[in-house]
Parts: C-alpha cells; structure tokens; sequence
C-alpha cells in the first residue's frame, strides 16, 4: 500500500536509535525498555541495561527536548537488592508514575523472586523523589507475574494496579485494587490476549496509563508466535476514566518491528515500551521503546489521530 496515503499513526523519529549502548558512559552489552516521565522540566528515561553478564540493572538518562543530548549516569541507578529478595541478576521494564495521593514517583519493574524455585519473575514497586535514593514497597503480588504500573491517582481510595501474571499458561493483563499498596484484591482480567490475532500468544502493558480528557489510554505490547519466532508489537486501548472499565480496543495494531534495528538485534522483531509522555503544547504522545532489545528507539503521534484511530 502507498505509504503517503496510508500514513503511519505513530512516526519514528528521525535520530532513530536515540541510545545504544555504544554511547554508554561504562561498559555494557544492550540498553532498551526504558520507562519515561518528566522530571524537573526534562525527560527522565530510566534505561533497562544489560550488562555483560546478561544481568540488567536500571540507569536514568535525561534529555531537555527528549529526543537530543542525553546526560547518562556515570553508573548503574538502581539494581536489584537481595535483602529485599530480589534474586542478584536483574531489574527489568520499569513503569514510572507520579503519584499525587503520596507525592513521591513510583516506579513498578519486574524483579526475580530469590527464594522461590526458579527464581520467577515478579513486580517490585520502588519508590523516590529524586532518581538518585529508593525505597521498596512491599512486593504487591505473588510470581509469576510482570508488565505492571500503579496509575497515579487513586480511584475512590483505592490505587490501581495493571499487571500481568500466568494463569493457566494464559497470558492477559489484569487489574487489581489496594486500600494501601499492601492487600491486593478485586482482581479482573482487563485486556484479554486476542484470538487467533496478531496478540494471541500474550499481551502485556506497554507504557504507563496515560490520563487523557477521552479516558486513560492504555498502549500494550502484543506477542505472536510464528514458524521463524515471536513478533512483538503494540496497539492501544481506554479505560473510561472513573471506572477504568476497558471502553476501546483497537483491533489493529499500530507500530511493530519495520526498520533494521527493530528487526535485528539481541532478539529479533521487538518494539517493546515502557514509557511515554505528553507533550501538553504540540499534543503529542511520545513513547520510548526498546528496539530488537538491544537499543531505545521513540515514535511520536498526534493524541487527536490516536483517539481517531481507536474507534476505526
Ligand atoms: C518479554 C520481556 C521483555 C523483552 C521481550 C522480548 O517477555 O522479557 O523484557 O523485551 O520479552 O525479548
């Protein structure tokens, strides 16, 4: 189909990877699936970084315009802590949200479960204010689960939790409500895996939920299995905003693996994100993606056409 007629909704930008491990202030082997938020008037990337080891840890990296002159940590920000139970070898796909009702951000990642046979993967919640001391939460969740972030309000008392655990070798995104970050309950199905469609074999939140005057979008990564691998790609959803009952789903999806650097890579065929923000004076959404997991890569859309496009 003729490109120029048929536009893609989300555009890649131009600079394309926007991090590689190349650019690494210390020696590493992939950078990708950053969460995003602004922060003091920049973007804040916290970067999944894989190191040498095939261990990831977490590395904040922040941009005045989000897309040029990123300032790196000199060294890993955040690591998994076993004291806290988290197994040595990895922090993973960090959501981040600020949460009004605590006034502090939170960042929700996937951990391993030292202890546990097998060590399965689960949702940390770490807490800060600055990127630079953390605090743990208590794990919300029992494993296997991933794929999870708080939304940044609460909802008649209750906070929010999108995840996305294993049931029956099913792999759908749930909802699930606390009085107070500790008791989880309420637990729902929100976004089945789809049938016999692009996002069969699994579906997992992408980026935070974002706040939009139609209804909390929802952008989420979906996986299909083929004869020569998984292809991960993503589409996008509503929550009705006081509900968050699922109100839209699209049935396309809306940005999968096309340039070389998303088809090739440490695994190949990946657009993977894990952090968007709104740009309030151009009403764009910008998300980071991590790319064939081995670099970050960001694509813009107009929030009026993603709304346009949901309802198609
Ligand atoms: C998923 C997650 C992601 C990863 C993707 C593709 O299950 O583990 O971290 O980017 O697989 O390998």
């Amino acid at each position: 189909m003729n490109r120029e007629r048929c536009p893609e909704l989300f555009k890649r930008y131009e600079g394309n990877p926007i991090l590689t491990a190349e650019i690494w202030p210390y020696k590493v082997g992939t950078v990708f699936n950053p969460g995003a938020i602004k922060f003091n008037d920049e973007v804040l990337l916290l970067v999944r970084v894989k190191d040498r080891q095939g261990y990831s840890h977490l590395t904040c990296a922040r941009s005045k315009d989000g897309k040029t002159n990123w300032q790196i940590d000199s060294k890993p920000t955040l690591e998994a802590d076993i004291s806290e139970g988290e197994a040595i070898f990895g922090l993973e796909d960090p959501r981040i949200i600020w949460l009004e009702e605590r006034q502090e951000y939170v960042i929700s990642c996937v951990s391993f479960c030292a202890g546990v046979a097998d060590e399965p993967s689960g949702v940390s919640l770490i807490t800060t204010k600055d990127f630079s001391s953390f605090k743990r939460l208590d794990r919300p969740l029992i494993p296997p689960n991933k794929d999870a972030s708080l939304f940044p309000k609460t909802f008649k008392g209750r906070y929010a939790l999108i995840h996305r655990p294993i049931v029956e070798g099913r792999a759908d995104i749930w909802i699930s409500f606390s009085p107070d970050l500790k008791n989880w309950g309420d637990h729902k199905v929100l976004i089945p895996a789809g049938h016999r469609s692009w996002d069969e074999t699994k579906v997992g939140l992408g980026p935070q939920p974002i706040e939009t005057t139609e209804g909390w979008l929802i952008i989420y990564h979906g996986v299909r299995k083929t004869a020569s691998g998984s292809i991960y790609r993503i589409s996008m959803s509503l929550l009705d905003l006081d509900t968050l009952q699922l109100i839209h789903r699209s049935k396309e999806w809306v940005l999968g693996p096309k340039e070389d650097y998303e088809r090739v890579g440490d695994v190949d065929d990946v657009v993977f994100p894990c952090g968007a923000v709104v740009n309030k004076k151009t009403n764009e959404l910008l998300i980071y993606y991590g790319a064939a997991d081995s670099v970050v890569g960001l694509a813009i859309a107009d929030l009026d056409e993603i709304m346009l496009a949901m309802v198609e």
